[in-house]
């Protein structure tokens, strides 16, 4: 599983308030935590209240280029402080993410070819989140035939069906998990498939058990990444336990720690 640790974030108090008095320590001690819980990369997101995102994403990627080469998922909805970040950025790297409108494809597919990134592909447009696997399909062949076309590797494509709150959209988590086994067949080599995991919990009383419920039922339905929270250890056995089960990792009686010494 390709683990995208979500606690670079400023939506988060503590990132927050660190980003504002440019204080390098709770990120180079959540980038140090992530990695060693698992994690194969780290989001790095500004959150929605920093005043100067492209000067921000660049302090971050900086402070935890310090500490850790782990990959760098770049989340921001702007373009441009996706490039900020990726200009400065030593390692590997992920955009995150386009959207299926032809005006974001024209800039990112194009950027994560410049700088040898891999992209997350969201199933949305700018006419909003998708209301059912279908609109979900017709949304993900938009992204990926766009990559077709302009010859961007399919195998560093990964495509997010957008997970919703369970609490106020009950019926969607169903019609995600089918989008993710039916986005395989949009192409030969198949896409990749990420969810932002942390979504489907958002309001609810019990946040660890539907995260972990949920990404286990989408582990069968083929799920290759998740950005979530790697320092929830109830999470991070459950991923394990069902990519044991589902043939992923060899068996051994040890194989919660087998995992995390790859
Ligand atoms: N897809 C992609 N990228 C994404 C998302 C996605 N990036 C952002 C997000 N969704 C994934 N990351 C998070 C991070 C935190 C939370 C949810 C998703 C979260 N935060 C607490 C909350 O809102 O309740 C904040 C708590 C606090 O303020 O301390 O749940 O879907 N490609």
């Amino acid at each position: 599983m390709f683990i995208v640790g979500e606690l670079i974030n400023g939506m988060y108090k503590k990132v927050g308030a660190a980003i504002q008095t440019k204080d390098k320590k709770p990120i180079q001690d959540l980038a140090i935590a992530q990695t060693n819980a698992g994690a194969s990369a780290l989001d790095v997101n500004c959150g929605p209240a920093s005043a100067n995102p492209k000067e921000t994403i660049k302090w971050l990627v900086e402070t935890i280029q310090e500490v850790v080469d782990t990959t760098l998922a770049l989340d921001s909805t702007k373009p441009d402080v996706i490039e900020a970040g990726l200009s400065i950025a030593k390692n590997q790297t992920v955009i995150n993410s386009t959207g299926a409108d032809v005006e974001r494809l024209d800039i990112l597919v194009p950027m994560a070819l410049k700088y040898n990134s891999s992209l997350i592909g969201l199933a949305m447009n700018k006419k909003g989140v998708p209301q059912d696997k279908f609109q979900r399909l017709e949304l993900a062949a938009t992204i990926v035939t766009y990559c077709q076309e302009k010859n961007f590797p399919i195998e560093k494509l990964y495509l997010d069906p957008i997970v919703l709150p369970v609490n106020v959209a009950q019926a969607q988590a169903e019609e995600v998990l089918e989008a993710l086994r039916e986005f395989k067949l949009l192409s030969d080599p198949a896409p990749k498939t990420i969810v932002g995991l942390s979504n489907i919990s958002q309001g609810t009383v019990n946040r660890s058990l539907i995260n972990r419920t949920f990404l286990v039922m989408a582990q069968c339905s083929g799920l290759e990444g998740a950005i979530l929270d790697p320092l929830d250890k109830d999470l991070m056995d459950a991923l394990i336990s069902a990519e044991l089960i589902r043939n992923k990792q060899i068996y051994c009686d040890s194989f919660l720690d087998a995992y995390k010494k790859k």
